[in-house]
């Protein structure tokens, strides 16, 4: 409002003109138009600018500027343009230095001038325009404008510079970050756990150039005894209510109900005891069901029991203090003779526990997994002994015993391998072992959203005791399914609840109990990647689409070091999120065998999506991670071409033969080149020269880190030479018309366009340029670039001879 400090020299030049905007608030206009005479020089200086730590600014210029051609006279001398300068200074001492000491931004036009017709109508012309500049290496800078003889209005001047906001992801906190000095620089960020939690894999983000936070890496979990919600970590609520059942001499019985906000699904409880006072020496059990007894007691003493539970997430708190006394020596001394068998089998289990432990450990020959298991082993141990100077052991409850030695597997918190639920003679206990089961009054069923094996999917709302409703997936069973069809249905939860990991589908719980049958998972908003990707052709940058891939390899690696083999890996078969996180889905049991669309029976009678299979799979079915790693190359192929389909319309017989022959996909237009090597790579006929899930995730943490290594495409002419020329939409010979080649690039909804405006014969169309495109409203940037290297790509297939155009 008040003076700006600026100065204008020559005095008689650049002018300042005191206005009212149309809130009739001061505004502070500088004109100069000396447009009649010659050798015109006018500067003005701004006052000094901090950039506040920024190494790029953006400068954006609201102007008028006369058009020459309505001045009657003025012709000869009469500019249509002005210069814009920069002086970089760590203080406003820089003022007084010489104009060839400025540094030229660029000379401004403008994209509209006015007439004195436009004067008359009282029309003004407003033009924007914004440039940037570049790395600054000093705290502030002057801006110049130089005018030499045009007729111009500086309305309005705007410096700023882009950050990305300080947002919470993935439980940590990312802080407000300026934009890097380069426009095509992504800065890596670290996060800072949040309070209540700690580092799962080091959380990181990457800030653009234009102020966006792309590709968020690892995470926080929260700690123990915290469970998240709305991206805080808040303590769950410990047991809170414990019960006394029946109490003899020598033992003492409780029951408790599930904490109020359980952390997760509950894997276990374990109960701490001791002799009042006798805090020192305690006995720790661990309980998979929430009752247990306690016994080996003292005849009438008091004991003190706590309580606590244990989730993927760890151990909660424990609960208070429970004190419960065990009957006097006068009571039920008969009944207690039955227990001494029962305490006598526990410590002899207990002994042959440690005996199995001890062993493992003496051989040495055990593998990593195997020192992992005997420790853990050893832990788990240990509530069969008594601790410290405890007592005898309590009565061991064989869920206990089966929580340690679970169908031959030995099966302990901590060691993360996949449990195939077939290996359970009864699929519902797998069920429950994975998936916890939910009411039906707690789901809210809004819409059905597609069709599954089984029955419909719909979204809806699940609201959880203690927690905030959320949206969630649910898949039903149909009424009328036999016992097969219920068993493989639920067998999906049975493998699903085994996985916990960001780019998994994460399943809430099973609805068993009540019909129908429901599966619930997560909600993801933008559904199925292959269907989105086709709904938003060429919208994304590179970047993003190297983020999808990023999330969906990291995904496959944590299954393959669970030792689960996903055998349809598709893009249909992952899900996407609205922030663009991919997600692995599709664990059914049967899958491959019945319900994928794409699955065609081979001649060996199995039935398998052939395009994304890998060849020793098709041929002798070994299904193995590096069968995944073939498919991931095809998924990484559907995402850089927007969903196309694989081989196009070949048949599944071509495609076999085609690849038995060596043949390849060939690059998707616009595609890094380091993107297709990967692809190739995965795509190796010998499957232990493909890179592995883990290599896949290291490669594209670097593209991400450095994205100007995505900026080598695949060229046009080398794509040629790997085309599986008589199937792509682009080599399939002339095509008779433009409209048939708009569709088969998918950019059918521009053929009116075209037509309406002369391009309508293939001839004409090949002299489009972008230019061309741009005028007709071919505004999308990734839109201009598949017509332009759809064209590019006809040229050089004439000039090889391969395709008539
Ligand atoms: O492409 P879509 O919308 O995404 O159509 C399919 C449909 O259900 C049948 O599978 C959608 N779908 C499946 N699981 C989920 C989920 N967890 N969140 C959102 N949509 C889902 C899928």
């Amino acid at each position: 409002m008040g003076d700006l400090g600026w100065i204008a020299y020559p005095k008689n030049g650049w002018e300042e003109i005191g206005e009212v905007d149309e809130n009739y608030a001061p505004i502070h206009t500088y004109q100069v138009c000396k447009v009649m005479e010659q050798n015109q020089n006018n500067w003005l200086l701004t006052s000094w600018i901090s950039n506040e730590g920024a190494s790029r600014i953006f400068i954006e210029l609201k102007f008028t500027l006369r058009d020459c051609n309505s001045l009657p006279g003025g012709l000869g001398t009469c500019k249509e343009t002005f210069n814009m300068y920069y002086f970089e200074s760590d203080d406003e001492d820089g003022r007084n230095i010489k104009e060839n000491q400025y540094i030229k931004i660029d000379t401004i036009a403008a994209d509209e001038s006015f007439t004195e017709l436009d004067l008359g109508d009282r029309v003004m012309k407003l033009n924007t325009e914004v440039r940037d500049v570049g790395p600054l290496t000093k705290k502030g800078f002057y801006l110049a404008f130089q005018d030499v003889g045009a007729c111009i209005a500086l309305v309005s001047v705007r410096v700023y510079y882009k950050k990305c906001p300080s947002v919470i992801r993935n439980l940590a906190r990312f802080p407000d970050t300026i934009t890097g000095a380069d426009s095509s620089q992504l800065l890596e960020v670290s996060g800072i756990c949040i309070n209540h939690s700690v580092t799962d894999e080091a959380p990181k983000m990457h800030c653009s150039a234009e102020g966006e936070w792309l590709v968020p890496i690892g995470k926080c979990l929260c700690k123990a005894g915290y469970e998240e919600k709305n991206n805080t970590c808040q303590a769950p609520s410990p047991v809170s209510s414990v019960k006394k059942g029946k109490i003899t001499k020598n033992s003492i019985s409780l029951s408790w109900q599930e904490p109020d906000r359980p952390n997760g699904i509950i894997l276990e409880y374990e109960i701490k005891y001791f002799e009042k006072d006798q805090e020192m020496s305690y006995t720790i059990i661990k309980s998979k069901e929430t009752t247990i007894t306690a016994d080996g007691l003292k005849p009438g003493s008091a004991y003190v029991f706590q309580i606590r539970a244990r989730t993927a997430a760890g151990y909660g708190g424990f609960s208070r203090r429970f004190e419960f006394e065990t009957s006097p020596v006068s009571v039920a001394v008969s009944s207690d003779q039955s227990q001494i068998p029962i305490i006598v089998v526990s410590v002899t289990v207990g002994v042959i526990l440690l005996a199995v432990v001890i062993g493992f450990l003496l051989s040495g020959s055990c593998c990593d997994h195997g020192c992992g298991w005997a420790s853990s082993l050893r832990a788990v141990a240990y509530p069969s002994l008594t601790w410290r100077c405890g007592y005898s052991k309590a009565k061991q409850d064989p869920e206990e015993e089966k929580m340690h030695f679970h169908n031959g597997h030995i099966k302990l918190p901590g060691v993360r391998t996949y449990i195939d639920p077939h290996t359970y003679e009864d699929p519902n206990q797998a069920v429950h072992e994975f998936a916890k089961e939910i009411e039906a009054s707690c789901i809210t069923i809004e819409r059905v959203i597609g069709a599954g094996e089984f029955g419909e999917v719909c979204s809806g709302r699940l609201k959880l005791q203690g927690k905030r409703e959320f949206p969630v997936a649910i898949k039903t069973l149909k009424v009328g399914y036999t016992e097969k069809q219920r068993r493989d249905f639920l067998g999906e939860a049975s493998i699903m609840g085994q996985f916990d990991h960001p780019n998994i589908i994460h399943l809430e719980g099973v609805v068993t109990k009540s019909k129908p049958v429901m599966i619930v998972t997560e909600y993801m908003e933008n559904g199925s990647l292959d269907t989105f990707l086709k709904k938003n052709d060429g919208q994304f940058t590179v970047i993003q689409l190297v983020g999808m891939l990023r999330g969906i390899a990291s995904g496959m690696k944590y299954l393959s070091d669970m030792g689960y083999v996903h055998r349809d890996l598709a893009a249909r078969n992952i899900l996407i999120n609205s922030n663009l996180v991919c997600k692995v889905s599709d664990f059914g049991l049967s899958r491959v065998l019945e319900d994928d669309p794409e699955a065609a029976y081979t001649t060996r009678g199995g039935k398998i999506p052939i395009r994304w299979t890998a060849p020793e799979a098709i041929s002798f079915r070994k299904f193995t991670s590096a069968s995944d790693v073939w498919s991931y190359g095809i998924v990484m192929w559907e995402v850089m071409f927007y969903g196309e389909r694989p081989y196009w319309e070949m048949t599944n017989q071509d495609v076999i033969k085609a690849v038995e022959e060596g043949y390849r996909l060939p690059s998707p237009m616009d595609c890094p080149a380091a993107l297709y090597q990967l692809m190739l790579d995965c795509w190796q006929k010998d499957r232990n020269s493909r890179p592995k899930f883990d290599e896949i995730v290291s490669m594209l943490d670097k593209l991400i880190r450095n994205p100007s290594s995505l900026k080598t495409l695949v060229n046009a002419s080398s794509r040629v030479s790997n085309l599986l020329v008589e199937h792509s939409p682009v080599g399939s010979g002339a095509y008779r018309s433009v409209g048939e080649w708009l569709e088969a690039i998918k950019m059918g909804r521009y053929t009116e366009i075209f037509m309406e405006n002369g391009y309508s014969s293939m001839d004409a169309v090949a002299q489009v340029t972008l230019e061309d495109l741009r005028r007709l409203g071919v505004t999308l940037v990734g839109h201009q670039k598949k017509i332009m290297n759809s064209l590019q790509e006809m040229k050089v297939q004439l000039v090889n001879g391969m395709v008539p155009l």
